[in-house]
């Protein structure tokens, strides 16, 4: 009998996945394997993570990867790709590294139209460290720090890093999608070739938001978060391609 779904090579066999059940970080991880298969650039891959549930992926992945201060993947991975043009080069990165700690090296590294790629996972809170407000969490959402939910006239408002990085001129691609359905887990892995692609054809810029969950600090069961993605994430965030200039690939 052909198999028609397998196992992503990037993904040993005895893996053990550190995402929580139901967490989307998981969907993506293996989205990215099937990608790197196939363009058939595992060999030539380096992802760079930040701390974040983002690392839970560390005893799972086999391409080459480097774990980087907390905010810092933009950096790194710009000097990374200066050196080395040849390697397919992308971050992974939380909301909150991407758009509080790391908001300055995202923003300037897109500036400048670095040839990398940026994968980012909106849970619109900070998860590894227990659940506080995030740049990203909704007003009203509640969060550790936050326990009657986000107030404008405290916090401010969500900031939102596409329609930030879509004022500047150099970005080639951003796109916001989800794996809240099916059809949706298809269009983040289309997503996610297309910018490898893009960078690999020399094109500059990408950057993917995956707007996810957190079962865990949201305190609610994976189902019960699509159903608040839905009525509260998506609203917010809401998905499809903001920018595209990267043209044909050939
Ligand atoms: C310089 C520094 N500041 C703060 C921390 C603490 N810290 C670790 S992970 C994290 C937040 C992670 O949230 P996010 O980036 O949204 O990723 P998630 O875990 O939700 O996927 C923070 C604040 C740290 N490790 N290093
Ligand atoms: S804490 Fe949240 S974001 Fe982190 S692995 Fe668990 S469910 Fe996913």
């Amino acid at each position: 009998m052909e198999k028609v779904i397998k196992r992503p090579s990037t993904i040993p066999e005895n893996a053990i996945s550190g995402f929580c059940p139901g967490c989307m970080h998981s969907t993506v991880n293996k989205l990215i394997g099937e990608v790197l298969d196939e363009l058939n650039v595992v060999d030539r891959t380096v992802e760079i993570i930040c701390i974040g549930c983002g690392t839970l992926n560390l005893k799972y992945r086999e391409n080459d990867q480097a774990v980087v201060a907390h905010g810092r993947a933009c950096a790194v991975a710009t000097g990374y790709k200066r050196c080395n043009p040849d390697k397919l080069v992308f971050t992974y990165q939380g909301d909150g590294d991407l758009a509080s700690i790391g908001i300055a090296e995202t923003i300037y590294a897109a500036n400048r139209g670095e040839n990398i790629s940026v994968i980012t996972i909106n849970n619109a809170i900070y998860g590894m460290t227990g659940g506080q407000m995030a740049p990203t969490t909704m007003l009203g959402q509640k969060a550790t720090t936050c326990p009657n939910g986000r107030d404008f006239n405290d916090v401010g408002a969500p900031v939102h890093m596409m329609d930030i990085l879509n004022t500047l001129k150099a970005p080639v691609y951003l796109e916001r999608v989800s794996c809240n359905t099916p059809a949706n887990i298809k269009k983040t892995k289309a997503a996610i070739k297309k910018a490898f692609e893009y960078q690999l054809a020399g094109k500059g810029f990408s950057m993917v938001e995956v707007i996810s969950n957190c079962p865990t600090n949201w305190n609610l069961s994976p189902l019960k978060t699509l159903e608040y993605m839905k009525e509260h994430n998506l609203k917010e965030f809401p998905l499809g391609v903001v920018r595209d200039r990267g043209g044909e690939i050939k």
